[in-house]
């Protein structure tokens, strides 16, 4: 049928770099990027903070003690955490109006509906993982930290949404330069229940499979210019979807205020522009809509040198690998 082989798997090279090939091979995607963990850090606000960083340990074991197909287990918040998710949610619900993109929006709604996000409350991963799964199939699994790109690019291949659970330090509430679960769940949870935006983060992963090292860093970074930090428009109007724009009330004003250079979504060109992830971001690149960044990132995706293509299988979980044709 159609000139499509399913390929063995002694035909993929063996320099092609080992890649998950069903969802519970993910137990072996949660390699550590150590860059931001509080013990090593000195410019962590938790450096000092002997109990902050018992805390984050406890956290951490629950992920590195995850399984497939298990449930997530939850945490009991305390006082301050909730404080510290109340002051945040607070000011997004100030600013989406005006500033957050339709989609967006919509989703945000769902969830509040849904009585999963409200303002004293940190909401539970495993309530939120089943509410994706209704809504796009996403699920979510419980991550230690930030993990290394080649790790969690491939989890959305299997929509599959690696997610911190940990809480920022009270002390910088309102912008951090690593990811926790106040910027998985304000920045990445709405958009992952929309549609055409949860087949483009798909595609992300899906093309990051069996991918060469350099091929790996063209695609966190457009993923970083796109999912994470992406302005797009509406009506001639510049409206945030990054989700770490809209985790950050102060890099969201940053962003649209006129500081910043704005350049158009063009994967060839936003693929290579070397950025930093502790400060503000210079630069943003503006799409169209998710539906022409799709297009393009397709039309980009297509000229990389991988000798087979993937297709995901949702019924069995499971990635085939196809002879390219
Ligand atoms: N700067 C974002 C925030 O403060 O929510 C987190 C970015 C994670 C890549
Ligand atoms: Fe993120």
């Amino acid at each position: 049928f159609a000139g499509v082989d399913l390929m063995s798997d002694n035909n993929i090279s063996s320099k092609t770099p080992w890649f998950p090939r069903h969802a519970s091979d993910l137990d072996n995607c949660n390699h550590l990027m150590t860059k931001y963990e509080p013990e090593l850090d000195m410019n962590h606000p938790g450096f000092a903070d002997k109990e902050y960083r018992e805390r984050r340990k406890q956290i951490a074991e629950i992920a590195f003690g995850y399984k497939y197909g298990d449930p997530i287990p939850s945490i009991t918040y305390t006082e301050s955490e909730n404080a510290t998710w109340q002051r945040v949610f607070n000011t997004v619900l100030d600013l989406m109006p005006k500033h957050a993109c339709r989609e967006y929006k919509a989703a945000f709604g769902k969830l509040q509906a849904a009585d999963i996000f409200v303002p004293h409350r940190i909401p539970q991963l495993e309530d939120v993982s089943n509410f994706l799964r209704k809504h796009t199939g996403f699920t979510l699994r419980p991550a230690a930290g930030l993990l290394t790109a080649r790790d969690f690019l491939a989890s959305l291949a299997f929509r599959v949404f690696q997610s911190t659970q940990y809480v920022r330090h009270a002390n910088s509430p309102f912008h951090t330069p690593e990811p926790d679960c106040i910027h998985e769940l304000l920045g990445h949870i709405p958009l992952l229940a929309d549609p055409s935006f949860a087949q483009f983060s798909q595609e992300i992963g899906l093309a990051s499979l069996g991918a060469s090292d350099s091929e790996i860093e063209k695609l966190s970074t457009v993923y970083w210019f796109t999912v994470e930090f992406g302005l797009c428009k509406e009506n001639q109007q510049l409206k945030a979807y990054g989700a770490a724009l809209l985790s950050s009330i102060g890099e969201l004003l940053h962003a649209l205020s006129d500081k910043p250079e704005l350049r158009a979504f063009e994967p060839a060109s936003t693929s290579v522009q070397p950025y930093q992830d502790q400060e503000y971001q210079p630069i943003y690149y503006v799409a169209e809509s998710f539906e022409d960044a799709k297009e393009k990132f397709r039309r980009w995706v297509s000229t990389m040198s991988r000798p087979f293509e993937v297709r995901f299988n949702p019924h069995t979980e499971r990635v085939e690998v196809l002879d390219s044709v």
